[in-house]
């Protein structure tokens, strides 16, 4: 995701199956469906923009509801990004947001992050999804509980493709942005578990990530629901992964926040990926309306 007009630019990163056009995709639906809350309004910027969102996501999503496929997301919009106009009721100025939708095999090495997300460069903030369930202890916790077996899991992805290395590598290729070798990358990186709605056997009812957002209660950023948020996700991390190398990276940022946020509402995995009903979005916009947030561009309480 690039916005500029004003020069500023987000990038969406995460491994294989990690969720990325599914949450492209419904974040592009909530940009539309929330403007009245958020005092917003967007537009798509051109045909082509308006065609590819409607044959690869709104159709297969809302329509067939049957998930994304792989390939059909990603080979086609690598070259051709959606871009879409966000104008503010404030007067702010407008961000231009593009929205690339990279094939996954990119991010596997530190050279090929950086060429594949050309833009990752000139980013401001990065949205960093981390698939919870190829967490290997929440994998076993899942089977053991008899939600559902491997096959209703995420395949596991490559070694080089761990959350983890991948962080590690996002973190380099940050560092040599800013042309520091051992200080903390100033960028915001919105640290951000996917698929949430198949944490629900793990986490309470009463955990944070299930209740209503006060983002959209107070139609701007509430800084105190973010940090509840945060500082849970810092606790679940802990316990779930073991080796602690997650939260170890994170302390290597210096502008880190943890959020959760589910595209689907739902586990299509479980019902052959076929949706049971139209996509739930869970919590999509939160990463994203803190790094508004934190470009000045949306209004914040606490
Ligand atoms: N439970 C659950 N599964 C999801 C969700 N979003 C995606 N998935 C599953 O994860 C798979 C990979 O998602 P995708 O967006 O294609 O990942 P990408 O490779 O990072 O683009 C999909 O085929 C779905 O089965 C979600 O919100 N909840
Ligand atoms: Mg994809």
């Amino acid at each position: 995701m690039i916005t500029n007009g004003t020069e500023i630019m987000f990038s969406i990163i995460g491994s294989n199956e990690s969720g990325k056009s599914h949450y492209i995709a419904t974040l592009i639906a909530q940009l539309y469906s929330q403007a009245h809350r958020f005092n917003w309004s967007c537009c798509a910027s051109d045909d082509t923009t308006m065609e590819l969102y409607d044959s690869r996501f709104r159709k297969r999503l809302y329509e067939d509801r049957i998930v994304i496929s792989k390939t059909q997301a990603a080979s086609v919009m690598e070259h051709h990004p959606l871009i879409y106009i966000l104008n503010f009721d404030s007067g702010l100025p407008p961000v231009t947001l593009a929205f690339y939708d990279a094939a996954w095999e990119n991010f596997n090495s530190q050279e090929s992050m950086a060429q594949t997300t050309r833009y990752l460069n000139e980013s401001s903030g990065v949205i960093f999804l981390i698939d919870p369930l190829q967490l290997p202890y929440v994998r076993e916790k899942f089977v053991a509980s008899g939600q559902g077996g491997e096959t209703e899991l995420p395949d596991l992805v490559q070694a080089n493709a761990r959350a983890s290395n991948m962080f590690q590598r996002l973190i380099n290729v940050l560092r040599s942005k800013e042309r520091i070798s051992r200080q903390k990358p100033q960028i915001p990186v919105a640290l951000t578990l996917s698929k949430i709605d198949a944490l629900r056997f793990m986490l309470t009812d009463e955990s944070p990530l299930f209740l209503p957002s006060f983002h959209r209660r107070y139609g701007c950023f509430c800084r105190s629901d973010a940090a509840r948020i945060d500082e849970y996700l810092r606790s679940f991390l802990m316990a779930v992964d073991r080796n602690r190398e997650l939260l170890s990276l994170v302390k290597q940022l210096d502008n880190c926040c943890c959020f959760g946020m589910s595209a689907l509402g739902q586990n299509p995995k479980s019902s052959g990926q076929r949706l049971r009903f139209p996509p739930r979005p869970m919590r999509v916009l939160d990463p994203f309306l803190w790094l508004l947030a934190q470009h000045d561009r949306i209004a914040t309480v606490e």
